[in-house]
């Protein structure tokens, strides 16, 4: 859904939280208030985002938000959405946003109850990849071969041992009415979709890629080009499902080389050429098959 950046307000509903510098989580969340707006509920397990905009009486959030729960968010939003509706409040929008660990592991069946209700509300779940607020352990979204607390490097240890799970996939399976991905370096795209999940009735799922530069080792200043880096090699792609089709909105012509975007890194600095030549096997797998559900 098309949007005209001349029309968007100035009003910033979130903003002076503690986090890192660089850090991607509220970038996220910031441009999806900017498009939801003022009449928003929003709803944040324990995670990076909790921890960092609720250090009271420094309170971060310019709108309603309730802290729930780390397994909790899409019991909580459920809740709400259901409270709004009896209340007959037709206006406003009810907005989870959890962690990795909190969508793909602890929360995932109560995010998988709330699409299969198809209740009314927008979950966005801003991933960096491993459980960063209590130090770095991995998640079901930590990519192959990432050093976490919980998935060391080194003596013959390759970091994370398994893929990581596909959130998109699982989410489209329950035949949602919007389900996307995005990133935090494509903010266009992503305040598009965040408007389009705006104007659907029913559960809506985004999915941002969000870099962290204290979780991955990398400087702060780095994190929109890691956005980029990580479109263009293939390890995150662009997508969108609606009205049960799939659709891609990037697909690089060719891709960049997988050691541009993990080279930099520190949770892959163990990683070797046949490691990035295995990582490269695994995206091009993962590719065909998202190009035979996709029209390209
Ligand atoms: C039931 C329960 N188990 C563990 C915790 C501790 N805990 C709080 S946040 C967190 C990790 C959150 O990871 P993620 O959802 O990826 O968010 P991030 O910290 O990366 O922003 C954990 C393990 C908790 N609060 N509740
Ligand atoms: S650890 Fe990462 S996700 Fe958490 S506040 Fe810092 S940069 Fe953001
Ligand atoms: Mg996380």
């Amino acid at each position: 859904m098309a949007i005209d950046f001349k029309d968007l307000s100035d009003q910033e509903l979130l903003y002076g939280q503690k986090t890192c510098p660089g850090c991607a989580a509220t970038i996220a969340v910031r441009l999806a208030l900017k498009i939801l707006g003022e009449r928003t509920f929003v709803c944040v397990p324990a995670c990076c985002v909790a921890a960092t905009t609720n250090a009271y009486p420094q309170m971060s959030f310019f709108v309603n938000n309730v802290v729930t729960a780390f397994p909790a968010t899409g019991a909580t939003i459920a809740g709400m959405a259901a409270a709004a509706e009896t209340q007959g409040l037709e206006d406003v929008t009810i907005l989870g946003v959890a962690g990795d660990g909190g969508t793909a592991d602890i929360g995932l069946q109560a995010l998988s109850g709330a699409c299969e209700r198809n209740d009314n509300l927008i979950y966005l779940c801003y991933d960096n990849e491993a459980y960063m607020n209590t130090g770095i352990q991995r998640s079901g979204s930590t990519p192959w071969g990432a050093w976490t607390t919980t998935s060391p490097a080194g003596e013959g240890k390759k970091g994370e041992v398994k893929f990581r799970k596909n959130l998109f996939d699982i989410i489209t399976a329950h035949r949602v009415p919007y389900c996307a991905t995005a990133s935090v370096a494509y903010p266009r795209d992503l305040m598009e979709k965040v408007a389009k999940a705006k104007s659907i009735k029913g559960a809506k799922f985004i999915h941002v890629q969000a870099p962290c530069p204290t979780g991955w080792g990398y400087p702060s200043e780095k994190t929109i080009e890691y956005g980029r880096l990580a479109v263009e090699s293939g390890l995150w792609y662009l997508a969108e499902y609606e009205n049960g089709k799939n659709k891609l909105n990037l697909t690089p012509k060719t891709f960049k080389p997988v050691e541009l975007y993990l080279r930099g890194q520190r949770r892959f600095r163990h990683l070797t050429e046949e490691d990035y030549r295995l990582i490269e096997r695994h995206r091009d797998l993962e590719w065909e098959l998202l190009k035979k559900r996709v029209n390209v």
